[in-house]
């Protein structure tokens, strides 16, 4: 079979059948509800031997797998895929407090939720360096965690003129940049509401890079290109010998509105997108930059050698970059194929001009010239992920599958059913330039049949499989809380967490850490509280206001203690605060409800927890 008359089945014919199966899969039940899976008492046992970490054992990974539109990060344990903790970020968690704090409450600026997909790590030389994590929200922001304390420091944005960030937080090798990227292409700015008639031609999607200072993680616009309206997807930065660029996925390339479920599906091919992250830089620092919703962009056409287009099978989903940086593999969700393209090609073809054309004056490159191969994965390729053995593992969303194939002789080697319908996968540092191998997760959008029925909001499934032998075996299926879509494993001891903020690094101006300073004090209608929590009282036992003051309370918690958190519930008034161990927080609120209001400890801290309250007194006006 010649090559072209090969594409055209597998773009072509396979595509129906894949459409045709997509529909089969939404309408019907897959599988058999209840039945285990046909595995011998030995496969079994291995099972659990591998994934059974004993009491008081820990476990070998941290694995933080992304909440979806719950707007958290979860924390898990591999291999015993335990629940450990949960990190509220775009969304208020009253188990720790998070959102009700003045300065929780200042980070979340009134957006009381997000839509978080994508978390990464940040990175040294390529590798996982343990310090900060990462994660997209649509709402156009990017959060940064601290992994020291493992707390939502930073949110950054809404940023202008992006209108839904998917396609982040991926972050470059040595953490310089968090991409950004417009999945819903509007005007630009976005105030100028125009029409969706002219979305072809008024409309714009944004790639984005957001700053990040390397000794405080803390971020800030780095710089933005101005595209065609495609919906772009995700994303994932070069490395090794493509370290210095970006890339990320796009469907729509029709630029089409309205039942895109047909209509941005037509051509052929949609894109990746190729940035020379250095050049776009460089560009902005030399003032090239127009001033578009107050920011600088920079405009393709007038910018040429920014970014460039590398056309890849329709409807693509991931974009990975191979630990050594010399492959870009890209799927169109539709077919049976990967594709491979070679990074060294890609720069020959840039240099040779070897162009098809170009969209909006950005060159479109020559498929046949970029691309290594067409890796037969199996039916709806979706995202890849390495381990240390020159293997990538593509998630085959229609198949219900993972394939395992080798780089550089592009064999499939071998596959493993998922139940059901895998989104994205995630190994051990498998984004990284030294993957561990070992494990792998199958994050799966549906999980009918597989768990005590909890009604008709069913958990995510999560499948963990042994990738450390030839053939992959699954281990383990979890239910994760929704809906995760990405998930970071890193080797556990890569972390070094505290347990209790050292009181000489308490830099906060209301600290107190003796009973004798706490009290309240007055100034108009302005009234300061400053509370010391510390087993088992909380002093003052008695905040006396006026009805209307504004009422500052200061807590500090003196105890330095491991475990040893104390809560300040104010019933009535919808404040609830959690200080961990050497920790102060702050609440402002207006005392605008008369009576008498008691407030407690809500953490459990000792066997005297419950005598640990007291009584807020607001005075009735005249
Ligand atoms: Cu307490």
């Amino acid at each position: 079979m010649t090559e072209k008359k090969k594409s055209v089945l597998t773009w072509g014919v396979l595509g129906a059948i894949v459409v045709a199966g997509v529909l089969a899969g939404r309408c019907a039940p897959s599988g058999p509800k209840g039945k285990k899976a046909p595995a011998s008492s030995s496969d079994i046992s291995v099972a659990a031997q591998k994934t059974y970490v004993a009491p008081g054992d820990l476990d070998e990974y941290y694995f933080f797998a992304s909440g979806g539109h719950s707007g958290q990060m979860y924390v898990y344990g591999v291999p015993s895929m335990r629940h450990l903790s949960t990190i509220p970020v775009f969304t208020p968690y009253p188990a720790t407090g998070y959102g009700f704090d003045d300065e929780s409450k200042a980070m979340l600026n009134g957006l009381t939720w997000g839509d978080a997909h994508h978390p990464a790590l940040s990175e040294t030389a390529g590798d996982y360096d343990g310090r900060w994590l990462f994660i997209n929200d649509m709402n156009s922001r990017i959060a940064r965690i601290d992994l020291r304390d493992f707390k939502t420091k930073q949110i950054f944005g809404p940023v202008a003129n992006v209108s839904g960030n998917h396609s982040g937080a991926f972050v470059t090798p040595n953490t310089e940049y968090a991409m950004m990227g417009s999945r819903f292409s509007a005007p630009v700015p976005k105030a100028n509401a125009v029409g969706i008639d002219k979305y072809a031609a008024e409309y714009k999607g944004i790639l984005a890079a957001i700053k990040i200072d390397p000794k405080s993680g803390e971020m800030s616009l780095g710089w933005q290109i101005l595209t065609p309206p495609f919906n772009w997807d995700l994303g994932d930065a070069g490395k090794k010998v493509s370290e210095g660029w970006m890339f990320w996925t796009c469907y729509n390339s029709e630029r089409a509105t309205g039942k895109l479920e047909v209509t941005a599906s037509q051509a052929d091919r949609d894109y990746i997108a190729a940035v020379d992250w250095k050049a776009a830089e460089k560009a902005i620092a030399e003032g090239k930059g127009d001033m578009l919703g107050g920011v600088k962009v920079l405009d393709p056409r007038k910018v040429p050698g920014i970014i460039y287009l590398m056309p890849c099978g329709k409807s693509p989903h991931g974009v990975d970059v191979s630990p050594d940086g010399k492959y870009i593999i890209g799927s169109g969700k539709l077919q049976g194929v990967t594709t491979a393209f070679n990074f060294e090609k890609v720069l020959t073809a840039i240099r040779n001009k070897d162009f098809t054309g170009d969209e909006d004056g950005i060159p479109v490159l020559k498929y046949e010239s970029i691309k290594d191969a067409e890796v037969e994965v199996g039916l709806g390729p979706l995202h890849t992920q390495f381990d240390a053995d020159g293997y990538a593992y593509t998630s085959l969303f229609v198949d219900s599958a993972v394939a395992k194939w080798k780089l550089g002789t592009w064999e499939v080697v071998d596959k493993i059913p998922m139940s059901y319908s895998i989104g994205h996968l995630c190994a051990a540092e498998g984004d990284t330039v030294s993957p561990d191998g070992k494990y792998l997760v199958g994050l799966n959008k549906l999980s009918h049949g597989r768990h005590l029925n909890v009604g008709p909001s069913q958990p995510e499934s999560s499948q963990l499989v042994d990738i450390s032998e030839e053939k992959m075996k699954l281990l383990y299926d979890a239910f994760t809380e929704p809906e995760p879509h990405y998930a970071v494993m890193v080797k556990a001891d890569k972390l070094k967490p505290i347990e209790v903020y050292p009181k000489e690094e308490n830099t906060h101006p209301l600290a107190i850490w003796d009973v004798k300073d706490a009290g309240v004090t007055r100034k108009g209608t302005e009234v300061l509280a400053k509370v010391v929590l510390v087993r088992s009282t909380i002093t003052p036992e008695l905040i006396e206001v006026n009805q209307g003051d504004t009422v500052k309370v200061a807590m500090t918690n003196i105890e330095q203690t491991t475990d040893e958190l104390h809560g300040w519930g104010l019933l009535d008034y919808n404040i609830n605060i959690v200080v961990d161990p050497g920790e102060t927080k702050v609440v402002t609120f207006k005392a605008d409800k008369p009576g008498v209001f008691a407030y407690y400890c809500t953490n459990f801290c000792s066997a005297l927890h419950q005598e640990m309250q007291g009584y807020l007194i607001v005075k009735p006006k005249g």
